[in-house]
């Protein structure tokens, strides 16, 4: 069955492929925020990533500086969405991964944009650098990290979700198939 798409103004919702024994209530399981619009070519990969597995989610922007009460109500309210992961990924003086995390206890993923100015160093430290005890795991920056945030946000939710497990390790038989069947010509 094709995922649901639902757009609304700011926000895209994915229904899960197999509600019925992924996510039961079909609501989002994920939730996929970033600062700004200019970030969402890169943000695809981590939305096509949760595609790619039927993870019901949802993807907006909010920015830590630009609207900070909604990004303090979307993550504290997170939780009794039934929301598990989040992902948050913004560029620059990339605060939003972080700022997510001091109000939630889910685990947030934190994706560095890559930046004009620094190419992305900028926002890799500002993602990576938490002080200990508000956790951010970060992936690299750019597309990479999209993929991979999509792709942990799975392994963490496949822990209770054994059809989901399946799935990741017959990905990972995949795309280790691909790289044994190479040929250089
Ligand atoms: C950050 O500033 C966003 O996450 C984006 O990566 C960067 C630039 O935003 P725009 O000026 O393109 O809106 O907040």
């Amino acid at each position: 069955m094709k995922a649901k798409k639902t757009k609304r103004v700011g926000k895209v919702i994915r229904g899960s492929e197999s509600p019925l024994t992924l996510n039961p209530s079909n609501l989002p399981l994920v939730l996929v925020l970033m600062g700004s619009k200019s970030d969402w070519e890169v943000m695809r990969s981590a939305d096509q990533a949760l595609q790619d597995f039927g993870v019901a989610h949802e993807c907006r922007v909010v920015s830590a500086h630009r609207s900070p009460a909604l990004a303090a109500q979307l993550a504290s309210g997170a939780e009794a969405r039934g929301i598990e992961v989040i992902i948050a990924a913004a560029g620059g003086a990339a605060h939003l991964a972080g700022v997510i995390a001091a109000h939630t206890t889910l685990p947030v993923l934190g994706v560095p944009m890559k930046s004009d100015a620094l190419n992305g160093l900028d926002s890799l430290l500002a993602t990576v650098q938490m002080p200990a005890g508000i956790p951010v795991g970060t992936l690299a920056i750019g597309k990479a990290g999209a993929t991979n945030a999509g792709l942990l946000a799975v392994a963490i939710l496949s822990l209770a979700r054994p059809e989901l497990r399946d799935r990741l390790k017959s990905f990972r038989r995949e795309q280790e198939k691909k790289i044994l069947a190479t040929v250089l010509d």
